[in-house]
């Protein structure tokens, strides 16, 4: 009789089901398992105090944690060596278990996770997850450049789970132009996914073709959530939900004004400078920059540089330039009050984020900085426009002037 894994077939579940592949133990999906609600019912919560999927139900009873499911199920049939046939072998398929799930699955989890919404989304806890897991992919690759496999010379468990590991992550955030990177993890990777005991549970596997922006989703509100709920507790819902229905029906307030919009008018039209930059194709110093200043008010208007704390963090180009461009995204809500330059600056990592700002105002304004939560990631200088070398700066970063202060651009972005 199989032995039954509760579970979606997701990456964790996917281990013993390719363990089982291999060593011919039955193992099946339970029937009519659905997330978010089998495993919130007593039953589950028996066989696993937690509630998170896999659980195995065996007749000796059940086991929770997919590593430990998978070693139970490889263990059944000892004759097939998957964990192994002396005890350093199994020491070290022990250890390259461990090393996958703590070095390797939690820092693709940690970049991951964030961008689909799962989590909260921190700029510098994302840097330091990719810094963690080139770390761990650099020490896989180096492993893997003189062996086949992680242990001897056949597929064992530390190879099911550490492809699973790594399916997800090829599939949802490691991209081509990462993963070359390491080309003994590519060999073996797509090596292993194409052999038939693992093709069959994980069917074709197609990298992503980019790093998925960050998710609108707020963190806490995981996809599952979504997902349809037993009747009850949504009927039970709709009634939590009520009173604030009702009282989005009262007639909309009058929304308050900006203090900006207050402020005494200004000669420079924002809007004016903008479309000059735009429009302006050639001669941009003589006439885009020239009629920047013509036009800069500094009684209406402020000039700002701003300069990226945790530059020593920005050790991937792309993810540098995604969270500049998640920056100006958040910007949105200061578009019609501000126009901006950011650089990324430099031929190789650690890349320099800096930038200059226009305010409407001799100030940031307070509503940027108490809503755009990125501002603070920044150091904030006002221009001295009286002095000749801050000004040539702020003239050099509109026009994206090349070399900066000595070095490359890797890109500029413009918000306006
Ligand atoms: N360390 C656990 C992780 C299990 C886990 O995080 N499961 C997720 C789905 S992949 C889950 O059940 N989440 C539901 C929840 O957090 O309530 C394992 O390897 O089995």
């Amino acid at each position: 009789m199989a032995l039954v894994l509760h579970s979606t077939a997701n990456k964790n579940a996917n281990k013993t089901l390719i363990v089982s592949e291999f060593n011919g133990v039955k193992v099946e999906l339970a029937k009519d398992f659905q997330m978010g609600v089998t495993n919130k019912t007593p039953e589950f919560i028996k066989m696993n105090p937690i509630g998170k999927i896999p659980v195995l139900e065996t007749p000796d009873g059940p086991i929770f944690e997919s590593n430990a499911i998978a070693r139970y199920v490889a263990r059944l049939n000892p004759d097939k060596n998957l964990f192994g046939s002396s005890s350093i072998e199994t020491g070290q398929i022990e250890q390259w278990i461990d090393f996958s799930t703590n070095e390797i699955d939690a820092h693709i989890s940690a970049w991951f996770y964030p961008r689909f919404g799962i989590r909260a989304h921190l700029p510098p806890a994302e840097e330091a997850a990719i810094a963690s897991l080139k770390r761990g992919l650099e020490a896989l690759n180096s492993h893997l450049a003189s062996n086949t496999y992680l242990v001897g010379h056949s597929v064992t468990l530390a190879d099911i789970i550490t492809v699973c590991i790594l399916v997800q992550g090829i599939k949802a955030i490691l991209i081509k132009s990462f993963t070359s990177e390491f080309p003994h993890v590519e060999r073996y990777f797509w090596t292993l996914v194409n052999q038939p005991n693992f093709k069959k549970v994980l069917g074709d596997i197609e990298q992503a073709k980019s790093v998925p922006p960050v998710s609108t989703l707020k963190h806490g509100q995981p996809k599952e959530a979504a997902k349809p709920k037993p009747k009850e507790e949504a009927k039970k819902e709709a009634k939590k939900e009520e009173p604030k229905a009702a009282e989005e029906e009262e007639a909309p307030k009058p929304k308050a004004k900006n203090p900006l919009d207050l402020l005494p008018p200004s000669k420079m039209v924002l809007d004016d400078w903008k479309r000059l930059y735009s429009n302006t194709k050639t001669n941009f110093r003589e006439v885009a920059i020239k009629g920047f200043w013509d036009m800069y008010d500094p009684e209406g208007y402020s000039l700002w540089f701003c300069d990226y704390k945790y530059n020593d963090e920005n050790m991937v180009s792309f993810v540098t330039m995604n969270k500049v461009g998640g920056f100006l995204q958040r910007m949105d809500l200061a578009r019609k009050y501000a126009f901006g330059k950011m650089l990324i600056i430099g031929a190789e990592a650690p890349f320099k984020v800096k930038g200059l700002w226009l305010f409407r105002g001799t100030e940031i304004p307070k509503f940027v900085m108490d809503e755009c939560y990125d501002m603070e990631l920044y150091e904030w200088t006002k221009v001295d426009i009286s002095d000749e070398a801050q000004k040539e700066r702020v003239s050099q970063m509109i026009e994206d002037a090349e070399p900066f202060e000595g070095e490359p651009l890797l890109d500029a972005k413009c918000f306006k």
